[in-house]
């Protein structure tokens, strides 16, 4: 019942907005007569978003304008009895992607549409989103989110835009008109069906379309088992038709050269391709202008198949010489790197892209024969070099290189913070580097102020634009600054102290009602929430927190008053089948649940796992935190956005030199965060040296701590605190123990001066500007694309 309203309601919602809704349909056709950008975007960590369908707000941008409609529908719900804030808890995140990778996606959207940008977004329509994490006895479940259950009231069904998609089949010769051409006779057919959800921009008319894809059963192929009588077959093959776009695979960042998986990038590009290339057609009939009006953007590997699909195209369906296809694709496409593990890399192997993808293997080969004829004339005999820069790699299971096909095509590949363009330069891909230097770009991410600020902490939002004087730094984020100005006024200390403690009320009551844990406002609430990784160190964090237990432990009273209290919250989801990171959620529980209980420590430490940690989960936790930790080995994380929305947020920053961070300290100052650790060219040098341990006896002493069963599950945990044994601590928490340690004693100290912490606090969200994805948006219209914005015209 409960839901029926509920979805009831979200459809009235968008009765009343149907003026935009108009104005948005007008607008999809005007784009056909700009300059079309169609952002390509991310398969593995999905789509463009995590949270743009979650949408207690129509939108990102959208609530703030509406909001005095917003009033008007709390006012009527109540007088049918419902309340407002119950009703729209009942929605649930549309959990698209995995993690930073997908939500990027959700922001850089938001960013399009309020800039003007004539984009389009192409995704997946999975069925079901990332599981939903259940923590029983401290160990992660996985259970399935099946978010379509009560429908999706924000999207639209477009029956009519439909395209077939092949796979299969065999590849075989024909002659047209005296020329011999190779043909791809396909063996299976499914039909990808458009679920239309609008993106309005903030403070404009102007809308962009999220286009996502549905697998649905194809009549085409089924036709023959018909005739010949195979009912039953021909009824299970619809079935497993639409299983492409079921589930979105969740481990993050590894590709295990899984067939479904193939079959879903394939899916997801042929589909966004084929509409593309029907918009273009609609309105030209040579293909020399496709680079005039289209420019793809190749979010990571994922949907790199585009690129011999569009030679695909090109050369076997439109009949274009091969050399001029080739210039026309190294014209249309850029892309954008957001790993720097190699594993993140994907590599399909050639059996399993030769048997889903059997012309398009070829047209790899193709593409890679002529990269290696270059490059022979470039390098000369330079075997090594030339197998590292070939598509295809050799060894016991040969696979195609995604990485590889992307860099050979794209006239652009960026990376996401400066630092990571470095990686990119120096490690990931020197060869091509040094061989292209001029494809080579960054850009640093950003994240939406409309989500981060405007909807997800409207206090913090007031007191800005009050202290400012005006709403403009919505649109116009640089205006932020103006805050700095004001960083000392005690009356804006008083209004922003206030605002965080309602913030951490809420939070409070958040962690009270899912995990019974009481803590104390005046602690310090520290936060560390994003995927479990072992690059990203949660471990580390929890080795800390067991360093505060241990010494609380052995303090006597007097001590124990100067020690700041803290309430320590973790929170991230591990892929099912990644043992370690399942390990670390597993120690997080039984630390607290020794910590919390331990009649010694009282509200000096609390420790806190919050289950399914999801975007709404972030945007209660975020404006409720004091101080949040990004403690990634330096050179593991490409960027990190998190760490953005805590800084617009007002949480300081406990961080090592990596990814964004090291951009955050040039604008906020390395004085108004707690940097620690191997910088990123010492750790080379720091995995050689092998000296974990022995360099720090804390830390030898807390892993003794779990080793020797002091928080129980001894065997458990051995195979975990061999990671970090010496001579194996890849990730360099031993190394790093100390310099954390002060870090984290230097956060206690500037908290005991809660003057000076609201400064910092203010200082970091008036230096936060620079990482709006409006931005990083300007930045790839400019240097990738070559687009302006396109108002739209009334
Ligand atoms: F490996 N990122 C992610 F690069 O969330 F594909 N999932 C992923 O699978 C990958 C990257 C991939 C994240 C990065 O880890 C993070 O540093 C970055 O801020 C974010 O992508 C957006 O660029």
């Amino acid at each position: 019942m409960m839901q029926l309203v509920c979805k009831k309601i979200f459809l009235i919602m968008l009765n009343l907005l149907l003026l935009d809704q108009d104005s948005i349909l007008m607008i999809l056709k005007l784009t056909r007569h700009w300059r079309i950008v169609s952002g390509i975007g991310l398969l593995n960590d999905g789509m463009i978003l995590t949270s743009i369908l979650r949408r207690k707000t129509p939108s990102d941008c959208t609530s703030f304008r509406l909001s005095f409609l917003w009033d008007q529908y709390a006012d009527a719900l109540s007088q049918l009895g419902f309340d407002y804030e119950v009703l729209a808890e009942q929605e649930g995140d549309a959990a698209l992607g995995n993690g930073g990778l997908a939500r990027l996606a959700a922001c850089q959207m938001d960013s399009l549409a309020t800039l003007d940008y004539p984009a389009w977004g192409y995704g997946l329509r999975y069925q079901y989103g990332l599981f939903r994490q259940i923590i029983v006895d401290g160990f992660q479940h996985e259970q399935p989110d099946f978010w379509l259950n009560f429908g999706n009231p924000w999207e639209i069904e477009r029956v009519h835009v439909s395209y077939p998609v092949k796979f299969y089949g065999t590849v075989e010769e024909e002659v047209l008109n005296g020329k011999t051409c190779r043909v791809w006779i396909p063996a299976e057919s499914v039909e990808a069906v458009a679920y239309d959800n609008p993106i309005p921009g903030y403070g404009t008319r102007n809308a962009i379309n999220l286009r996502l894809w549905a697998a649905k059963p194809s009549d085409q192929y089924d036709m023959e088992s018909y005739t010949t009588g195979d009912y039953i077959n021909a009824i299970v093959n619809r079935q497993k038709a639409e299983t492409i776009s079921n589930v979105l695979y969740p481990d993050d960042r590894s590709y295990q050269g899984k067939e479904l998986r193939l079959k879903q990038q394939y899916f997801f590009v042929s589909a966004s391709l084929q509409d593309i290339i029907r918009r273009f057609k609609d309105l030209h009939n040579n293909f020399d202008e496709f680079p005039e009006k289209v420019a793809l953007q190749i979010n990571d590997t994922h949907p790199s198949i585009a690129i011999a699909e569009v030679m695909r195209v090109l050369v076997d369906e439109e009949h274009l010489d091969w050399s001029k296809a080739w210039g026309i694709a190294c014209k249309i496409f850029s892309v954008t790197i957001h790993a720097v593990q190699p594993e993140a890399l994907e590599k399909v192997p050639i059996d399993l892209l030769g048997s889903v993808l059997p012309r398009h293997l070829e047209i790899i080969y193709e593409i890679n024969y002529c990269l290696m004829e270059e490059l022979k004339k470039i390098l000369g005999q330079d075997y090594d070099k030339l197998s590292r820069m070939s598509i295809i790699e050799e060894g016991a299971v040969k696979c195609i290189r995604m990485a590889n096909l992307s860099l050979a095509c794209c006239h652009t590949v960026n990376g996401v913070s400066r630092l990571h363009l470095e990686t990119l330069k120096t490690r990931v891909f020197k060869d091509f580097y040094e061989l292209w230097p001029q494809k080579f770009q960054f850009k640093t991410n950003g994240v939406t102020q409309r989500r981060w600020i405007v909807v997800s902490n409207p206090s913090l939002c007031s007191i800005i634009s009050k202290w400012l004087g005006t709403e403009a730094w919505i649109r116009n984020v640089d205006l932020i600054a103006g805050l700095r100005e004001y960083a000392e006024d005690p009356d804006l200390h008083a209004e922003w102290k206030n605002m965080k403690k309602v913030n951490k009320m809420r939070l409070a009551e958040y962690i009270e009602t899912l995990t019974s844990v009481k803590v104390s406002l005046d602690a310090m609430f520290d936060v560390q929430i994003k995927r479990i990784h072992e690059y990203k160190r949660q471990l580390l964090n929890i080795l800390g927190i067991i360093h505060r237990y241990d010494c609380i432990k052995n303090m006597d009273e007097s001590d124990k008053r100067r020690v700041v209290p803290r309430v320590c919250i973790i929170g991230g989801k591990a892929a099912p089948g990644y043992e370690v990171a399942k390990k670390i959620i597993k120690l997080c529980h039984v630390v607290a649940d020794k910590v919390n209980i331990d009649p010694d420590v009282g509200d000096l430490l609390k420790v806190v796992f919050i289950p399914d940690y999801n975007v709404s989960v972030a945007e209660l936790v975020i404006p409720g935190t004091d101080l949040s930790q990004h403690l990634s080995t330096a050179g593991h994380e490409a960027s990190g956005t998190g760490c953005m929305k805590f800084l617009m947020n007002g949480s300081l920053l406990l961080a090592t030199a990596d990814g964004s961070a090291v951009e955050i300290a040039e604008e906020i100052g390395a004085a108004n965060m707690f940097l620690f650790g191997a910088k990123v060219d010492e750790v080379p040098a720091l995995r050689e040296k092998g000296t974990s341990l022995k360099g720090s006896l804390q830390f030898a002493r807390v892993v003794r701590m779990v080793r020797d069963g002091h928080f129980g599950f001894k065997d458990y945990f051995k195979s975990l605190c061999d990671t970090v044994e010496e001579g194996k601590d890849f990730y360099l928490l031993g190394s790093d123990f100390a310099s954390y340690l002060e870090a984290q004693a230097a956060a206690d100290r500037a908290f005991v001066d809660q003057e000076k912490w609201t400064q910092m606090s203010i200082l970091s969200t008036a230096g936060s500007g620079k990482f709006s994805s409006d931005r990083t948006i300007e930045e790839y219209a400019e240097q990738s694309w070559g687009i302006e914005p396109c108002k739209c015209p009334f």
